[in-house]
């Protein structure tokens, strides 16, 4: 008896399910494919953080006395996907069953129930535990509810791991300290950095490779430091819990000029490949609070994000089924505008946002969201094109947890099963959550005109646009009365610039 244990990339737990029942002599299969590399062009940084902690743990497995068949990208034999290199694998070591864990994403675990057929074993797939709401449990509370909010499922979370708890109610006795966030930062603050990593000799040979095959994707690998191994991981995590955690709430929305990070933990790619785990993290920073080290409203906002966000959009991606990633509520078609692919434009706020991309293959949730997503919403971008973006250009986009954010949360295409309104904001959200208007070359004040910030007739253009299916949002009533309240020339003047700045665009 051989079986196979394939592990995919995002799956590098040694707690994985599949690798506690592996039989000793099993043999455990880890497949760099090009599939995976180009179903959409990854950013270079993404690739090789996989490939990277991948090869790492395997090294891991290895050095504990487990059989790793590791295939390289650059394997002449390799087949270039998942299924067909299980099926070689399977014939190569006679292998008479496979287990494996269930992909996360539609897409994979499609492949993954073909194995059985290709290879000619019973292929058992088991359930991810490393997450803290089950997928049934999920489905059991959105089952038959109106409304899925997210503050009533973090509630739910909160009670169920016990995390910031006294008995039955919420430490300090509310759920949510948001009130005391998002805070602007003041004028020559400066943020601690976070810990990255010099790239070792795996690494180093990874990004050859990938400078080699995928260079030509958009991104820079230039300043490669993400953590590519569990011990990498804890300290970054341990840096953050540290020095950063304390500040995590204060500036959680804020955007600052030539600051990528603020006090962001960019732990995201170490979560999502399983290096970290969900709840040890949330304890980690439950611990500071207890430790005195960071105040209640960092730790509860921070834990919030995990417990409740990361959990609710897993939850949310697999209720709402394979079909998601094609909805389009609002009937978006304009191209991807090619800004988002690195073209010149002079809105400092967007060129911040999409340069810290693709020198980092990552930006913050407020740059992904009210910059950048509010951005290709407004002038009316191809949701499926926007998410397509998304997924190749961040080091932590896996499409379970990419998709909710951007096709139901930033681009409002699933018609408020996600956010209850749409994240549209103008200029003058830009302006009080950062400090990039002053030295942009646009005017945040000015509507109309050629100095105007674009985003403010792209506001008032999307809302009319879309009068007919958003005006009985209850919580767009305030905006409406903004829109009825400009006189009838002032409205044709700000769609008229809208229709200018789309011109351009095309
Ligand atoms: P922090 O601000 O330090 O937050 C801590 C952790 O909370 C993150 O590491 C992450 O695991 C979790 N988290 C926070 N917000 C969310 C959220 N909305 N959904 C799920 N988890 C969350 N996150 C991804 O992990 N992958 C994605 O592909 C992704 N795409 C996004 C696309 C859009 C349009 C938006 C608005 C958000 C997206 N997010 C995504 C959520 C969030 O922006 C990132 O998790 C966060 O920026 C990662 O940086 P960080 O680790 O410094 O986060
Ligand atoms: C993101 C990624 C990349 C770029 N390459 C690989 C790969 O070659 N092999 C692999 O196992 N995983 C890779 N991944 C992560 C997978 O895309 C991820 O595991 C699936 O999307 C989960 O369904």
């Amino acid at each position: 008896m051989t079986t196979l244990i394939p592990i995919l990339g995002d799956q590098l737990s040694h707690s994985l399910a599949s690798l506690r029942v592996a039989p000793e002599n099993a043999i455990i299969l880890m497949m760099e494919v090009a599939t995976e590399a180009t179903y959409v062009p990854h950013h270079p940084q993404k690739i090789a953080l996989f490939f990277s902690a991948m090869r790492h743990f395997a090294e891991e497995l290895r050095a504990a006395g487990r059989r790793v068949d590791y295939i390289a990208i650059d394997d002449p034999e390799n087949t270039g996907d998942f299924s067909g290199e299980v099926t070689r694998a399977a014939a190569r070591h006679r292998a008479t069953n496979i287990i494996t864990v269930a992909a996360g994403e539609w897409r994979v675990q499609t492949s993954q129930q073909t194995w059985a057929d290709a290879t000619q074993i019973p292929v058992q797939i088991l359930d991810d535990d490393r997450f803290l709401c089950s997928i049934n449990q999920f489905m059991a509370w959105a089952k038959g509810r109106k409304r899925m909010i997210m503050e009533d499922f973090y509630r739910i979370m909160r009670r169920q791991t016990g995390l910031l708890m006294d008995g039955d109610q919420p430490l300090g006795g509310q759920w949510n300290y948001d009130q005391e966030n998002r805070k602007s930062v003041p004028k020559g603050h400066k943020f601690r950095p976070p810990l990255r990593f010099a790239p070792d000799a795996i690494t180093a040979e990874v990004i050859e490779t990938v400078a080699a095959r995928f260079g030509n994707h958009f991104g820079s690998l230039d300043g490669f430091g993400w953590a590519v191994t569990r011990e990498q991981a804890l300290a970054a995590l341990d840096d953050f819990i540290t020095h950063r955690l304390a500040g995590f709430g204060d500036y959680q929305d804020a955007m600052v000029t030539g600051e990528d990070v603020l006090n962001h933990s960019l732990l995201s790619p170490a979560l999502n490949t399983g290096l970290l785990l969900p709840l040890e993290v949330c304890q980690a920073a439950e611990a500071a609070y207890h430790a005195g080290t960071a105040p209640l409203n960092a730790v509860e906002g921070f834990i919030r994000q995990i417990l409740g966000w990361r959990e609710y959009v897993r939850g949310l991606y697999w209720f709402a089924g394979p079909d998601y990633m094609a909805r389009n509520h609002l009937g978006a078609t304009r191209p991807l505008p090619a800004l988002y692919w690195g073209a010149p434009t002079d809105m400092l706020c967007l060129s911040q946002a999409v340069d810290a991309t693709r020198r980092n293959a990552m930006a913050h949730h407020i740059q992904r969201l009210m910059i950048l997503g509010n951005f290709a919403m407004l002038v009316g971008t191809d949701p499926h094109e926007v998410s397509r973006w998304y997924l190749a250009a961040y080091a932590d986009a896996i499409e379970w947890v990419e998709a909710p954010n951007v096709i139901g949360m930033s681009q409002f295409a699933d018609g408020g099963l996600m956010a209850t309104k749409p994240y549209a904001a103008g200029g003058a959200y830009v302006n009080r959550m950062s400090d990039h208007c002053k030295p942009c070359k646009y005017d945040v004040k000015q509507r109309t005109g050629p100095n105007a910030c674009p985003f403010n007739s792209l506001y008032w253009d999307f809302l009319a646009r879309h009068e007919d299916t958003l005006k009985n949002n209850q919580r767009l009533w305030r905006m409406y009365d903004g829109w009825r309240r400009f006189a009838p020339d002032e409205q044709t003047r700000i769609r008229e610039q809208a229709a200018t700045f789309l011109a351009t665009l095309a």
